[in-house]
């Protein structure tokens, strides 16, 4: 393809269809000569092109202004209204708007904007394959959901297209059902792992285990990264039941006994636990000390001192918020978030990513996970705030320590309807700070393992934005789970 533009949707396409990972090059050169000639006089006029070329740019780490947008406001600085006549360019521009930057300002006002129009849209007389776009859009954005959980949606809309190009179709389809393979093998080999230690029988454990190999698939799907899938679904499992002894389970007194266990790091530690509580304990300790050792033996490298001091930091963390509980203390909106970004994992399962899948494993790379700074704090305070968006409702009825939403309402006497409104656009800020440190050229963390990050985050909007679909969740989330994971594409084609 010559024209540029052609280039650019052919990118947009591959990645949704979720084959991009075999032209990373290909894609790059591109991008390269774009980014190189961005012309204005093409574009111009051209929300549509201008949009895109911004997004995939942005998305690829190549520095563009937000001043490309400044030819689309009239004369009083606010975008015209007779750009929203276009639907797709209106989409598009939505669609650039989450790669805005703290402080950019017009990035803002695209956002406002575009969503407002799109809200508002009479699909009477728009293209029904687009008004499924806007509707996808509308739940989430695509800088917004994990690279897996959207690919089979799109390659079912893309067949639906008149002018899909049939072999990319097929490829496309071929590549989904040859990593599902791949998935589906490692999904059984920790599956077996996982019916091993028992942990599933324990009356109080929420049925979590194929949520927790997706959180997994969602952070690394390439078929490179088979180990570390299944380092991430073990440590989500495990500390799932870890998180409901916390909550849900253990006494004051029991659980102050669990928190020196995990502190002590000791095994002598296990003679002071309750019953029920040693098997979690071992488990943790023996997938630990079991990836230390395999890490030890392929790289020379002793990871052992960073994820001892991640998990004191969880298990200190989660012993503040069993306190608080039990002392019934309301903590204030930012000294909940002070500790719940903690409490929520993110830290500890970036490190595990990066450890799993990092080669060489560098000690500045780990004493920058540790130090739960920049991109570390932010993306686990965004996937914080999904899980109380999601979880919190049921967790009150249950009995747990004041969520974000209810530390809100204590702080401000609003009512629950508009703290929730607080905490998404408390979202959307922390996304810009993300955006700024992912495309930081000065970035202490190697690429993939800062999209692995952001892919954690992704996947938390998709689990959590109708109810709690890491615990159980409804039957919607529970469909697509099954299907991304055990049904292969038809590769009949429908004409
Ligand atoms: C989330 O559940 C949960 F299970 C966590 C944080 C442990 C495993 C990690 C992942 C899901 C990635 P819940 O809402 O009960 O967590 P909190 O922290 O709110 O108790
Ligand atoms: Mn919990
Ligand atoms: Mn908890
Ligand atoms: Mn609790
Ligand atoms: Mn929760």
């Amino acid at each position: 393809m010559d024209n540029p533009l052609d280039q650019l949707e052919l990118i947009d396409n591959l990645q949704r269809l979720g084959v991009a990972y075999h032209f990373e090059r290909e894609i790059k050169n591109i991008l390269d000569c774009v980014h190189d000639i961005s012309d204005h006089k093409r574009k111009k006029g051209n929300l549509y092109a201008t949009s895109l070329e911004f997004r995939l740019l942005r998305q690829h780490g190549y520095n563009v202004t937000e001043e490309v947008f400044e030819s689309f406001r009239d004369k009083t600085g606010s975008f015209s209204a007779c750009l929203c006549d276009d639907v797709k360019a209106i989409l598009s521009f939505y669609e650039a708007s989450f790669y805005g930057l703290e402080g950019e300002s017009m990035m803002q006002e695209a956002w406002e904007f575009s969503s407002k129009h799109l809200k508002d849209l009479d699909n009477k007389d728009v293209d029904q394959n687009l008004v499924a776009l806007v509707e996808h859009a509308l739940e989430l954005p695509f800088h917004w959901w994990a690279p897996r959980f959207e690919t089979k949606w799109f390659i079912d809309l893309y067949e639906r297209r008149e002018d899909k190009n049939h072999l990319l179709l097929e490829l496309a389809k071929v590549d989904f059902n040859i990593l599902q393979g791949i998935h589906q093998e490692d999904f059984n080999d920790t599956l077996r792992w996982w019916e091993n230690t028992g942990l599933g029988e324990l009356t109080f454990v929420r049925d979590s285990f194929i949520a927790s190999y997706l959180w997994a698939l969602a952070i690394a799907f390439q078929p490179q990264h088979c180990y570390c899938r299944k380092v991430v679904t073990k440590a989500i499992a495990v500390i799932t039941v870890i998180d409901d002894i916390y909550d849900v389970y253990g006494t004051l007194p029991e659980l102050e006994l669990l928190t020196d266990a995990i502190t002590r790091w000791d095994i002598k530690a296990m003679k002071q636990l309750p019953s029920y509580m040693k098997t979690s304990f071992l488990s943790l300790f023996n997938f630990i000390n079991e990836m230390t050792y395999h890490i030890l033996k392929e790289q020379n490298t002793d990871v052992s001192m960073t994820l001892i001091k991640l998990l004191k930091h969880m298990a200190q963390a989660y012993m503040t918020e069993a306190r608080w509980y039990h002392n019934q203390y309301k903590p204030t909106l930012d000294e909940y978030l002070n500790n719940a970004y903690i409490s929520i994992t993110g830290p500890i399962i970036a490190t595990l990513s990066y450890i799993s899948s990092a080669n060489p494993i560098l000690e500045k790379d780990l004493e920058f996970l540790e130090s739960y700074r920049d991109i570390v704090k932010w993306s686990s305070l965004v996937f914080r705030l999904q899980d109380d968006l999601g979880t919190s409702s049921d967790e009150m009825k249950r009995g747990d320590v004041p969520k974000s939403i209810q530390c809100y309402m204590n702080d401000t006497g609003c009512s629950e309807e508009v703290a929730r409104e607080y905490i998404k656009d408390l979202t959307r800020k922390i996304w810009k700070k993300i955006n700024v440190y992912r495309a930081a050229t000065n970035c202490p963390l190697p690429q993939p393992i800062v999209e692995m990050i952001i892919n954690l985050v992704r996947t938390s909007h998709y689990f959590y934005q109708h109810g709690d679909g890491h615990g159980g969740g409804g039957q919607e989330i529970k469909d697509v789970m099954f299907s991304s994971l055990f049904q292969p594409i038809s590769l009949q084609e429908i004409k």
